[in-house]
């Protein structure tokens, strides 16, 4: 802050706004500066930028409680809330690197020569990084370092921080300030919009995507056996459209993959590696599956879940040209943005038809959804199975391999858990009296369902008419009116999968295997 002479009214003016004027010249010269290093992660890199890097380290370090609080608070926006969150710290860093040049030389640079390093950091230890990669931060950090210096300099000339007896505000130098401080953030907005429209990485994608035609499967279209819909007012669609699929992964941009650049390799204790690209693989006998994919972090009532008819061609076909070598008990898939999965061999190599999926619900996989593949693997939860933007295969063992989620608190297998939901009527929903109308889904996926269950404040259990399944694979429908009369009710449903094994009461939370315990809703009835 200046230390200004009393009574020189022209400079007791400026008292206090100097630290501000220095403020927005770093977060032109911030912003600028990113702005331009975003441009040139578009231009040579554009899966990897210092932005997208610096919040997959973020998604990576924090621990799993904090990740499930900031999905359950913000949802599928919890990605936006992070972005947005390291605009606002780069901001407020920005800002201080302005106030801080401007009282020292050199420590607002040095800032952002901090900040530089921790993007380059978090760009090199991308998977996806290639070399050319890193230059996008250093340019980010050189270029507001230049312009910083160069906006504080004019600061300086304008404002001295330093009293200079006699001296007053010089209109010349405060116009080459402020001139310097629009042209900083006119290029600020440029280099960022030019990125935008640049980096849609994406658009090349879904421009493949837009123009391809998924092959015919080579087995007969698998069938909905009449009867397997209820008609019941509220229930999930047996089959879940690919707009009201949920959507979980860890990755922060949708990564954008040019199938003709696409290629799925086996690798590890195999006999021979093996290679194939997209071309190849369209090619291949497909087959067509309806498969319930579930998440392990579905709690219990929740509507992490959803059904599919995947189009795909086997796994256990690649893994066999391959030829897995005896010892070997898990394959780790990875995806294109690094994330893995650990499943066991067995389930990719058994009858349950494991696909590497090319088609959803009749359309291309969506982006989000793994485009071009994704593995689908009916019986397991999709962090032990479901990799989206698939690009290896390593065949290993468990003692020897840990997938992404596995250090972090979850565990290395994930078979489903039997487990039945009430759609209908909504829980604290007020129904009329006389015979209420409930319904749901119930899943034990490859194990299959034989019963469903409901009970009223704890009474006998009454059994739901249960609709017949696609298959053992994909989740029920069920439905049950239960005569009420005006009152306030406890419901609770159960299922038992077609092993006899009824779903336990007993309640776990989603970490490490998956929720227990009983889906309980209550009604008014009215
Ligand atoms: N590449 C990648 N694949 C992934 C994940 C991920 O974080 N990255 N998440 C998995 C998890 S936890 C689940 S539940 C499913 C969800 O698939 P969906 O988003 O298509 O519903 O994808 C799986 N595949
Ligand atoms: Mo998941």
């Amino acid at each position: 802050m200046s230390t200004l002479a009393p009574g020189t009214t022209k400079q007791r003016r400026l008292t206090g706004k100097p630290a501000l004027w220095a403020a927005a010249a770093g977060v032109a010269a911030g912003a600028a500066g990113i702005a331009a290093g975003e441009l040139t992660a578009g231009l040579l890199s554009p899966l990897v930028s210092p932005v997208t890097a610096l919040g997959g380290a973020v998604i990576d370090a924090v621990p799993p409680g904090v990740k499930d609080l900031a999905v359950q608070l913000f949802g599928t926006a919890d990605k936006i809330v992070l972005v947005a969150c390291i605009v606002g710290v780069a901001g407020i860093l920005a800002a201080l690197a302005g106030v801080l040049e401007r009282r020292r030389n050199g420590w607002g640079l040095a800032l952002a020569g901090l900040a530089g390093v921790a993007g380059l950091a978090a760009v090199v230890t991308r998977a996806q990084a290639s070399p050319q990669a890193a230059l996008a931060p250093i340019v980010a950090a050189v270029l507001t370092m230049v312009l910083l210096r160069n906006l504080v300099r004019r600061l300086a000339t304008w404002a001295p921080s330093e009293e200079i007896p006699g001296r007053e505000e010089a209109p010349l130098a405060r116009r080459s300030f402020l001139n310097a401080l629009a042209g900083t953030s006119l290029a600020a907005v440029v280099a960022g919009t030019v990125t935008t429209v640049l980096t849609r990485a994406t658009a090349v994608a879904s421009g493949f995507r837009g123009s391809m035609t998924l092959p015919e499967p080579a087995t007969p279209l698998q069938t909905i056996p009449a009867g397997a819909s209820l008609s019941v007012d509220g229930i999930s669609p047996l089959v879940t459209p690919n707009a009201d699929f949920y959507r979980i992964d860890t990755a922060l941009t949708v990564p954008a993959i040019d199938p003709p650049a696409w290629k799925l390799r086996v690798t590890g204790m195999v006999e021979r590696e093996v290679e194939i690209d997209f071309a190849t693989l369209l090619a291949k006998p497909m087959t067509e599956r309806h498969v319930t994919i579930a998440c392990v972090s579905n709690n219990v009532g929740g509507d992490l879940i959803g059904n599919a008819l995947w189009l795909g061609w086997p796994v256990r076909e690649l893994l066999a040209m391959a030829g897995p070598k005896a010892g070997a008990d898990m394959v780790l898939s990875t995806s294109n943005d690094g994330w893995t999965a650990s499943t066991p061999l067995e389930a990719l190599t058994d009858d349950r038809d494991a696909l590497l999926a090319v088609g959803m619900n009749g359309e291309p996989l969506p982006l989000e959804h793994g485009f071009p593949v994704r593995m689908i693997v009916p019986g397991l939860y999709g962090f032990v199975s479901a990799t989206k933007w698939l690009t290896e295969l390593k065949v290993t063992r468990f003692s020897d391999d840990t997938a992404y989620w596995t250090p972090r608190g979850w565990s290395d297998h994930g078979p489903i858990k039997t487990q039945s939901r009430i759609d209908v009527p909504r829980s604290g929903r007020s129904v009329q009296s006389g015979k209420v109308q409930f319904g749901g889904v119930a899943w034990a996926q490859h194990r299959g369902i034989n019963r469903v269950e409901l009970r009223v404040n704890r009474g006998p259990w009454q059994q739901a008419t249960l609709a017949g399944a696609i298959s053992t694979d994909t989740w029920y429908q069920w439905q049950l009116g239960i005569d009420l009369t005006p009152g306030e009710y406890e419901v609770q449903v159960r299922a038992t999968d077609s092993t006899g094994q009824p779903q336990t009461e007993d309640k776990a939370p989603v970490a490490p295997d998956g929720a227990t315990g009983y889906h309980t809703i209550n009604v008014k009835v009215g």
